[in-house]
Formats: structure tokens, sequence, C-alpha cells
């Protein structure tokens, strides 16, 4: 199955493990690589020196490429922006921001810079600045999140830019992915079902919440705030949108957030914790291999797209 995205990227199926916080550390972003796809490890907001350690240790794990998100809200960004460039990573996803301030030196690097955007406005000026792709992010993904759909989002973004769009947000399965081809990306990203991977290093608790969730079950808090999150409905998400009713400012409720990814995906507090998945957890129902889910959902896709 090629596309401009495998082409680009050397990738044997247009499949991209989202970079989450927390959850995508060297041993998931390295299974994603080897089963075909890629892996990406999670900037987020890790010192620069552990992002550093990550890439290393995947590199140790799988000779595919491994590429690298970098949050931009995190207070390390800019440190981690360079490391990217000395460990010489050759595919930079970027998140909760405009990245226009490292695009020069990262082009020079020979890197492929991939945004992700949550509007057409900004996947244009990406493509001004040189971006070689763009994420188009729906608000079904888990995490933080823009206004539009999935649906609308992407067949705009492919209509409003000439390089290659890859789609993001409520795709878990073969059928997501041919839905994503139709409306004209060139592959996909997802997250939440890598979650529950073999692979993946979160606590079982969590994985066994995402594997129970219905489809009613995602909520979103801080959208009063304009910080609107993504996760799974528990106490502290009945307890954040119940303050933010109250008019409780963002800072007010910070406490309810702040760690708490860290307690859920280490710890397994899946009550007080948030867990950050995205809309289409009701889907997903077991835990595989990375390798199995990437096989499996490529040849429904292929079935139903007739590759
Ligand atoms: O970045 C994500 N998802 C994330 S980052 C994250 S860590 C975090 N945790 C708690 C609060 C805040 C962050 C968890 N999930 N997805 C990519 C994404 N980027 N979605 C939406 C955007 C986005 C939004 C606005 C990108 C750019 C933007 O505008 C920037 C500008 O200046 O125009």
């Amino acid at each position: 199955m090629k596309t401009r995205v495998t082409e680009m990227l050397g990738i044997e199926f247009p499949i991209i493990q989202g970079g989450m916080a927390w959850v995508a550390e060297h041993h998931l972003a390295a299974a994603v690589s080897a089963a075909g796809g890629l892996g990406l490890i999670g900037g987020a907001n890790a010192p620069a020196e552990v992002v550093r350690d990550e890439i290393r240790k995947a590199k140790a794990i799988t000779d595919k490429p491994v590429g690298v998100n970098v949050m931009l809200l995190s207070p390390y960004a800019e440190e981690v922006a360079k490391v990217v460039v000395e460990e010489g990573v050759k595919v930079v996803t970027t998140g909760a921001g405009n990245p226009e301030k490292y695009m020069d030196m990262w082009k020079a690097a020979g890197i492929k810079v991939i945004p992700v955007v949550a509007s057409v406005a900004l996947a244009k000026r990406m493509e001004k600045y040189g971006a070689d792709a763009v994420v188009a992010e729906g608000t079904e993904s888990g995490g933080h999140i823009g206004e539009a759909t999935t649906m609308t989002l992407v067949p705009q973004v492919v209509d409003a830019v000439s390089i290659p769009v890859i789609a993001a947000g409520g795709i878990g399965d073969g059928r997501g992915i041919a839905a994503a081809f139709m409306l004209g990306a060139e592959a996909v990203q997802i997250g939440t079902r890598f979650v529950v991977s073999k692979e993946s290093i979160v606590h079982e608790n969590y994985k066994q919440r995402i594997i129970k969730a219905k489809d009613i079950d995602s909520a979103v808090t801080g959208r009063s705030h304009g910080h609107p999150v993504r996760c799974l409905r528990n106490k502290m998400t009945r307890e954040y949108n119940r303050l933010e009713q109250e008019g409780k400012s963002f800072e007010e409720l910070e406490y309810l957030t702040l760690g708490t990814l860290r307690k859920a995906v280490q710890e397994g507090d899946i009550t007080d914790g948030t867990v950050m998945a995205g809309q289409i957890a009701g889907l997903i129902s077991k835990e595989q291999t990375c390798k199995e889910m990437i096989d499996e959902m490529m040849e429904q896709a292929g079935k139903l797209l007739k590759w």
C-alpha cells in the first residue's frame, strides 16, 4: 500500500502511532515501527535528556525509523527541538501549538516535519513554512483537542493544501482507515487502540478502562477555559465539569488535572486520574500486539478499498 506518506517516511503501512504523553515511550514506538508503521516517542512535558534516552532505547530495539512528537506547550519544547536534531531523528510531529520557530532548524537537518493541526488555517500556514505533511486531527481524539470533527476537517484540509494529509481522531479499525482514505487522507494516526497493545506500558487498569468503555463514556474537561482535553468519564471529570459549570477558573481547577495523567498511566488510578482516550474507545475490545493490530486493520482496510 503506497502513498506519498509511506514513500516519504519509508514505511510499509500508512499508519502512524500518536505521540501520546506518558504512553508513547520507546517500547510502544519501537513495536509500531517494527510492525511496519511509524512509531512516535511522545516528548510531552519530559525534560530533553529523558527524550534523548527514549530515542536511544527505541533505536536499540529496532532499525526501523522512530519519530518524535514535540509537545509545544512543554516547558522543555525548545531543548527537545534541539535533541531531535542531535540524535538524528528522521521524522518530527508537533502538537498543541505552532512549530514555526523550529521549522528552519529541522528542515536544515533533513527532518521530515509533520505538524498536527486542528484547522485549515494552521494547515495552510504550515505548508507555507515548509511542512512535509500535516496531521489533521479531529475532536474525536483523546487529549488536547480542537473543535472540528475528523469527517469535516480532513476533506477541508485536503482541499486547502498540496502536501499529504494524515487523518487522526476516531480511527480504531480498518473501516476507519478506509473512511479516512475516502476523505483524501494518505495515512492515519492512531492513538487509543495502541494504548491497549501488549507492548504499551500503561497500567492494566487504564487498558481495562478503555476496553470496557462504551460509546457515551467520553468527556471533555476545560472547554470553558479554552483548554479542552478529552478523556474517559470518571470521578475527576464529573467533579471538574461540575465546578466548571459553577464558573471556577482554570487555575482553581488545575489541582484536578496536574500530574493526574501520570497517576492514571503509571499507578492505575482511573478514578481520580486523567484517563486520556479518544471517542473510539467504545470500539476497542481487546489487547493485541501492535503487529496483530496493524495486520488486522490493514487487511480490513485493504478489502474495503480494494488494494
Ligand atoms: O497535542 C495534541 N494532543 C495532546 S497534547 C497533550 S499534553 C497536554 N495535557 C494537558 C493539557 C494540555 C496538553 C495531550 N494531548 N494533539 C495535537 C493537537 N494540536 N490537537 C490540537 C492541536 C492544536 C491546537 C491549536 C494545534 C495548534 C493550535 O493552534 C496553534 C496556533 O498558535 O495557531
